[in-house]
């Protein structure tokens, strides 16, 4: 065998060796504790975490789906530190209450990512990736403000069903919406939680409705599936809703079946909240995997949706919005 060959050989054996090097790697081990599987913003949520950790990815994904419950989500942090797994994700359930468990993540050496509501009471965690819920709570209100000026509407009595009480998708967007209110002074007449599910808007709308009914002309949902919810309610109390009808319904999400409903004229605005932020999990996790620094804080992008005639120009802290018009191509597009 002459030096080339026996180099080419050699190059040759090198490469099959580092092949089944990269491929006997073993996976990249994560936990991931979500919330649970109320709405279809979590479903999407869920199956974007699900898509980008899978095998073939390289990642062995230990999912617990913790059906709303703060403690079995604690419990599921906790069965992570015990399977050792090397990056745990927390999608809180609520703000606060985490700094223990939190500690012992870090007494463990295993990184913490937070996704989608933030944790509000420690500061125990590598990286957070998700929405300003109360920009999307300021923009619902300012976007009211404007639309309900140029139809001409001089008064606001307005219900909320809030979503999850304590979440920080419900203090943000709950925070934000206030805001306005009082800033233009807008009689909120009620707020409750529909646990941002829709048997939960039904039934806090079917009181609503009975409790304040020919009061109201405005209806917020902190997320789409309570205002499914709350449309069969006002079906069955004879309450119109959507541009135009009694009652103009804002909700919050933005999912495929939110964007139908605007493009139906039911819903009259939606303030889209994205939930695939696992892409964006996946790059810290590679730049902590390489002992890259990463940014604490990572914000998804998101849009304002109604219809041409609910399109309106509105700031939120100085900022002008553009607002996204729902067309058949902008609901196949979305999740
Ligand atoms: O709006 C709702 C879901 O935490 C932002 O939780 C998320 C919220 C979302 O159940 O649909």
């Amino acid at each position: 065998m002459n030096k080339k060959v026996l180099a080419t050989v050699i190059a040759g054996a090198a490469a099959v060796m580092m092949t089944s090097a990269v491929m006997a790697e073993e996976p990249i081990k994560i936990g991931f504790a979500q919330v649970g599987h109320e709405s279809d913003w979590r479903t999407a949520s869920t199956k974007s975490c699900q898509d980008v950790f899978s095998a073939e990815n390289g990642y062995d994904l230990s999912f617990v789906d913790c059906d709303n419950d703060e403690a079995a989500q604690k419990e599921a942090v906790r069965s992570f530190i015990e399977q050792d797994v090397d990056y745990i994700i927390i999608d809180p359930i609520i703000a606060t209450g985490w700094d223990t468990v939190l500690t012992e993540c870090d007494e463990a050496g295993i990184p913490v990512i937070v996704i989608d509501r933030t944790i509000d009471d420690s500061d125990k965690y590598a990286a957070w990736v998700g929405s300003n819920f109360k920009t999307e709570g300021l923009a619902a209100g300012e976007w009211l403000n404007a639309y309900a000026t140029a139809q001409g509407i001089e008064e606001i009595n307005a219900l909320v069903i809030s979503g999850s009480t304590g979440s920080s998708a419900q203090i943000g967007r709950s925070d934000g919406f206030n805001e306005v209110a009082e800033k233009y002074g807008w009689n909120v007449i009620d707020e409750q939680t529909g646990d941002f599910t829709e048997a939960g808007g039904q039934e806090v709308m079917e009181n609503y409705c009975k409790s304040y009914e020919g009061q109201f002309n405005v209806v917020v949902c902190q997320n789409d599936n309570e205002a499914f919810g709350a449309m069969t309610a006002m079906d069955n109390a004879g309450v119109t809703y959507g541009p135009g009808n009694d009652v103009i319904l804002i909700s919050f999400d933005a999912c495929t079946a939110g964007l139908e409903d605007v493009k139906a004229g039911k819903i009259t605005a939606d303030f889209e909240c994205n939930p695939l932020a696992a892409p964006f999990v996946e790059e810290v996790i590679q730049k902590l995997a390489a002992g890259e620094e990463v940014e604490k804080e990572v914000y998804m992008v998101e849009h304002w949706y109604a219809l041409e005639d609910a399109i309106v120009e509105f700031e939120v802290d100085g900022e002008a919005q553009e607002m996204t018009v729902v067309t058949d191509e902008v609901i196949e597009a979305q999740y």
